[in-house]
């Protein structure tokens, strides 16, 4: 089934923790990143994943020793998966993949933003190709782009995708799980509403409509 994955980019703990216990019911899921991390510290992780588990949006994109590091303190503070990007390549990726034990290796293919088309675009077959040949979990493909999550699960097989840019940055939660991806990633429609419980609901209805 489709799933809401939060994406919790607010920098203060407290309001971090109360918004995600508001929205848990309708989540399958918390992405959180640099932003609450840095203003939180890692902890935030063991303490988010006793309300949802957690995928740590890290964009981890470096050597492979670095990468495996990195994936490490991921794995030992509880998190349940990690987003690396693509481009540095196989050798960086499967380390990834080796160190994350259970947790779950997502490769970002193909960013929501306009700057995507700048570099990103033109590599995304080999992106998604080479993170499924190593055993990756899954991909992040853009919900801004619905035709692009349509190829790319043509190369993905029966990866998981999850698509970020779903309201603020314009996209659909519903044409994007039609375009083929098996989870949407949301955060301000979300965090900054005045209901975030009534946003995370109404996304979810649309999933599950
Ligand atoms: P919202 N995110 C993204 N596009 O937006 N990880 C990508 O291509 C990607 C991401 C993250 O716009 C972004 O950093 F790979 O407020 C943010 O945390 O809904 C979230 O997805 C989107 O947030």
């Amino acid at each position: 089934m489709a799933g809401l994955i939060l994406a919790l980019d607010v920098t203060d703990r407290e309001k971090a923790i109360n918004i995600a216990n508001e929205v848990a019911d309708y989540l399958h899921a918390i992405k959180i990143g640099w932003p609450l991390v840095m203003a939180a510290g890692m902890d935030i992780i063991d303490s988010l994943s006793q309300i949802k588990p957690i995928i740590c949006d890290f964009k981890v994109a470096d050597i492979p020793n670095t990468t495996k590091l990195i994936v490490r303190e991921a794995r030992n503070h509880g998190a349940m998966g990690i987003i690396v990007h693509g481009f540095v390549g196989r050798d960086s990726i499967k380390a990834a993949v080796d160190e994350a034990g259970k947790m779950k290796v997502y490769v970002v293919a193909e960013m929501s933003h306009p700057g995507a088309l700048d570099f990103m675009q033109k590599h995304t077959d080999d992106i998604v190709l080479m993170a499924k040949e190593v055993g990756a979990a899954g991909l992040i493909a853009p919900a801004t782009r619905p035709e692009r999550i349509t190829h790319i699960r043509s190369l993905a097989g029966d990866m998981e995708i999850l698509a970020p840019g779903v309201g603020a940055q314009g996209g659909s939660a519903k044409e994007a799980i039609e375009a083929g991806a098996t989870h949407i990633i949301v955060g301000r429609r979300i965090y900054e509403a005045n209901e975030p419980a009534k946003a995370a609901k109404a996304l979810y209805d649309e999933l599950t409509l």
